[in-house]
């Protein structure tokens, strides 16, 4: 069974730039969901539940074809909703601009404010729900994309190193129809250290 991760901060710790009804509701309500109906979906598959989410996902050929469709967007959702609360934190961290993902950054993107850019103007670019990402590809090359819904990058063979939520449940309630104001204040409260450690477990 797959369980609701465990918040390292408050619903309000996030304010000003992601309020405190609005984590309220995308966790208990918005991820509490997905985690629930990827449980039931998978309810019986002791093969499948032995796996990480994240193993499922890169094997989707191993979830029966009538629930894969279930498993994209509730495992994808569960998934995506984990790391996300996982790169946030109160204030922010800094990206240590030596730091082997510092320097990759500075490699495949020319700097970091370049990185910024790129992975917001994807989030900014994608019609309707969906992730903006900051993913590793199978050359190890970082990349900045989109995905639609709750398509995980792990679907794409892409691992995900941060992911932006912009569905508009991630931001309404504050921001109304203005996702860029959304989108620049999230970089405020990014959790580089926590994106650093993803990275250099997977390099
Ligand atoms: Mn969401």
């Amino acid at each position: 069974m797959f369980t609701l991760p465990k918040l390292s901060y408050d619903f309000d710790a996030l304010e000003p730039n992601i309020d405190a009804k609005t984590m309220e509701i995308h966790y208990t309500k918005h991820h509490q969901g997905y985690t629930n109906k990827l449980n039931t979906t998978l309810e019986g598959e002791d093969d499948l539940l032995s796996m990480t989410v994240e193993e499922i996902l890169l094997n989707l050929d191993k979830v029966p074809a009538d629930k894969r469709n279930s498993v994209v967007n509730n495992g994808g959702g569960f998934a995506n909703h984990k790391l996300f609360w996982s790169i946030l934190t109160p204030g922010g961290s800094e990206l240590n601009l030596d730091s082997k993902l510092g320097l990759q950054i500075k490699e495949d993107f020319g700097s970091l404010e370049n990185c910024i850019k790129e992975v917001s103007d994807s989030a900014l670019a994608q019609f309707g729900s969906g992730w903006g990402w900051l993913v590793l590809d199978e050359d190890g090359k970082l990349k900045a994309v989109s995905t639609s819904n709750q398509d995980s990058p792990y679907l794409y063979k892409l691992t995900p190193l941060l992911g932006l939520d912009v569905w508009e449940h991630a931001y309404y309630l504050n921001y109304q129809n203005r996702r860029p104001d959304y989108v620049s204040a999230f970089w405020k409260i990014v959790n580089w250290a926590e994106v650093e450690k993803r990275f250099t477990a997977v390099v």
